[in-house]
């Protein structure tokens, strides 16, 4: 299958997130992006393209217009407050929580920060805009190939995406690639959309963006929110609102949760989406899932990424493969490759 990559992932290097106190060094690193590549050339998995051009509405379908702006502008804005600030990262330090107001757009930008934002984990760089936006252009790239045709394609990017909404970042995610591609899909003929989010971390950003509509379905297997983050959303009782009412399905599962136990919720989410009638499938890859990732807590091993790749493949449904988490660097590469391979054995 076709794999459009971000050439200008490496544009977003963050330094250090704040974890329990402490600024700690990223788990999000170029260096996760660079193993796919390698293995993807290393075993011949297709065609590897840079993203195609896409005008500057494209991350509007998803994103609101003054978080796109904060985001093109920010780290200029960062450096305005103090020079000095360009030496290291912006994270934001205070938020507009219940009783606040979040209509407001602060001139300040330290406030404006915390509108647009929900952790202290996820550092803003000098490249952060390009890199994302190239990587967003990749899940377009991907939609679009399938939307003219293609069983599937593959996206390859980072930062991730599933956890940014509509207006704000957060959980290393900035823009929503999935969700980009699963309305570029929706606007090229597809009437109704399954995002299957398969990274070990719930995707509040996608299930947000479509939680009131009927034409994509959001259905995610991830670590239960009670003790994983992101904690305040990804509960089984989230089933949609309004119109969306019945089209998020939320699978959560215990810390420790290994491939026998994730493949029966698989298999329950790929038979909603088969009601659903899908007319294509976008799947958000977070390969954290495996039993060595260091900041996740189940217990897939590379081997059971073959069997992945085979039971999507086995949906029969025009398939986007964005890519997402998955921080054992060393073996990310093999996994991600073992989905794609393991996809296009079983489409064959
Ligand atoms: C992004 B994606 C780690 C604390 C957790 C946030 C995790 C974001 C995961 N020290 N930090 O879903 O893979
Ligand atoms: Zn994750």
């Amino acid at each position: 299958m076709i794999t459009f990559h971000n050439h200008l992932h490496a544009l977003h290097q963050g330094k250090l997130e704040m974890f329990r106190g402490q600024l700690v060094p990223c788990f999000e690193v170029p260096a996760r992006v660079d193993h796919v590549l390698m293995e993807l050339q290393r075993r011949q998995l297709g065609a590897l393209e840079k993203p195609m051009a896409f005008d500057g509405s494209a991350l509007a379908s998803i994103h609101t217009p003054r978080y796109l702006d904060f985001l093109a502008h920010a780290w200029d804005e960062w450096v305005a407050l103090d020079p000095a600030n360009a030496a290291h990262d912006a994270l934001p330090s205070l938020w507009p929580v219940r009783t606040f107001r979040s209509d407001v757009l602060p001139a300040n930008f330290s406030a404006r920060m915390g509108l647009f934002s929900f952790d202290t984990g996820t550092p803003l760089t000098s490249g952060t805009w390009v890199a994302a936006r190239a990587g967003a252009h990749c899940a377009l790239s991907a939609a679009q190939q399938v939307a003219g045709g293609a069983r599937a394609a593959f996206a390859l990017s980072r930062p991730p995406g599933h956890h940014a909404g509509a207006d704000f970042f957060g959980g290393y995610c900035f823009l929503n690639n999935a969700a980009l591609a699963a309305q570029h899909l929706r606007g090229r003929g597809c009437q109704r959309v399954a995002v299957l989010d398969l990274d070990f971390h719930h995707g509040n950003g996608t299930q947000a963006i479509f939680y009131e509509r009927p034409d994509v379905l959001f259905s995610s297997i991830h670590g239960d929110p009670h003790t994983e983050y992101p904690f305040y959303l990804g509960y089984a009782d989230e089933r949609g609102a309004g119109a969306g009412l019945g089209f998020n399905h939320n699978l959560p599962l215990p810390r420790g949760s290994d491939f026998a136990t994730w493949r029966a919720a698989l298999q329950l989410a790929l038979q909603g989406i088969a009601r659903f009638r899908a007319d294509a499938l976008v799947v958000s890859l977070g390969l954290d899932t495996f039993a060595g990732d260091p900041i996740s807590g189940f217990r897939l091993q590379c081997d059971d990424y073959l069997r992945v790749g085979a039971d999507l493949a086995a949906v029969g449904l025009p398939t986007v493969l964005v890519f997402e988490g998955g921080y054992a660097v060393a073996e990310v590469g093999v996994n991600a490759v073992n989905v794609l391979e393991g996809f296009e054995q079983e489409a064959a």
